[in-house]
């Protein structure tokens, strides 16, 4: 009975010890992070920033412990490639995007016409960042970018992105009433983030406001930075392929940092199962990928397998992960069928 009562009370202080750690250890990284916040400020200054500016953004700077942990947690870091595409271009997805296209089709068939690229990959980007507008994220990006910036993992990368965002509320390019979105940091129907905005958003309908949450502005952003970039208009981006054993590892991409090894279609010919049925010109200059290698254990490495193009590789610029381009491609592809 005694020890029952012993072992009661040193479980209590057990947990009023973790307690009092967690509570001290979040008011250290609060307080670690209130005189980041005022280094920051100084540094955004000297770039540039106005003092009024940078003071009234940075005012309701929190930081936000959430979005470290889903920058920890990305479905491009554990989802296979067949989960990922099928959760991202089911047919709820075309209908969804063929019903925006109908009741947006001048304005849409204005702007393919006008840059150059296809309307179904502009409704795939659009479906596949935010389901066309559903999950535009509430996030305040300034927090989320603070955090980020705070945080040791990228943080050159989230300081710049933030000391851009405030220029562009300093020259009032973007409302920093309207400045909420995903947790890390990205904005409007296209997500994107302040150096996107800063270097390929439109004000296409003219009313001296980029809206980035709006049909016009939106899609021709989106537009303007795929036509910048290289996006070659009618010109396929990926195409399945069955690998034979026989191919050489190095040929094998599976980082998104860099796509390496590239050679005409033809020269893979001895190494592509299905070769004869590729409907593609031998004489593109293509490269192989076999995203599932590094994230799935025990991987069969040749499965599956993918020929990618240079329109591929300019959706790795909108956003550095192998799976996402596939997705984004193939749901244009089911687009292409529909329209
Ligand atoms: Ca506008």
């Amino acid at each position: 009975m005694l020890l029952k009562k012993m072992l009661k009370k040193l479980i209590c202080i057990y947990i009023l010890l973790i307690i009092s750690f967690s509570q001290s250890s979040a008011f250290t990284a609060n307080h670690d992070f209130a005189a980041w916040v005022q280094k920051f400020k100084r540094l955004a200054i000297k770039s540039g920033v106005s003092e009024k500016v940078a003071d009234e953004v940075m005012s309701n700077a929190t930081y936000l412990p959430n979005v470290i942990k889903y920058d920890r947690f990305q479905p491009e870091f554990y989802e296979d490639t067949f989960t990922y595409i099928k959760k991202r271009t089911n047919k709820s997805k075309v209908r969804k995007g063929l019903a925006l296209y109908k009741k947006e089709k001048l304005t849409i068939d204005r702007i393919e016409k006008e840059f150059l690229i296809e309307k179904e990959l502009l409704l795939a980007l659009m479906g596949i960042e935010t389901n066309f507008g559903k999950y535009l994220g509430k996030m305040d990006i300034v927090s989320s970018l603070a955090t980020l910036s705070f945080d040791k993992r990228r943080s050159e990368f989230f300081t710049k992105e933030l000391i851009i965002l405030l220029k562009l509320v300093d020259q009032k390019i973007i409302d920093k009433k309207i400045l909420f979105g995903s947790w890390a940091g990205a904005f409007g129907n296209f997500q994107f983030m302040p150096r996107t905005i800063r270097n390929y958003a439109i004000d296409y309908n003219k009313n001296s406001t980029i809206e980035l949450k709006k049909t016009e502005d939106s899609f021709a952003s989106a537009a303007n930075y795929l036509n910048k970039i290289g996006w070659k208009k009618n010109i396929p981006c990926f195409t399945k392929i069955n690998l034979n054993k026989n191919i050489p590892n190095k040929y094998l991409n599976s980082s998104a940092r860099s796509i390496k090894n590239k050679k005409k279609v033809k020269y893979f010919k001895k190494y592509i199962k299905d070769y004869k049925d590729l409907k593609v010109d031998r004489n593109l200059e293509a490269a192989i990928i076999t995203p599932d290698i590094d994230i799935i254990p025990g991987a069969n490495t040749h499965t599956p397998a993918y020929l990618v193009f240079a329109n591929y590789e300019k959706i790795l610029n909108w956003n550095r992960s192998l799976r996402f381009a596939l997705a984004v491609c193939t749901l244009k592809n089911n687009f292409r069928d529909e329209i």
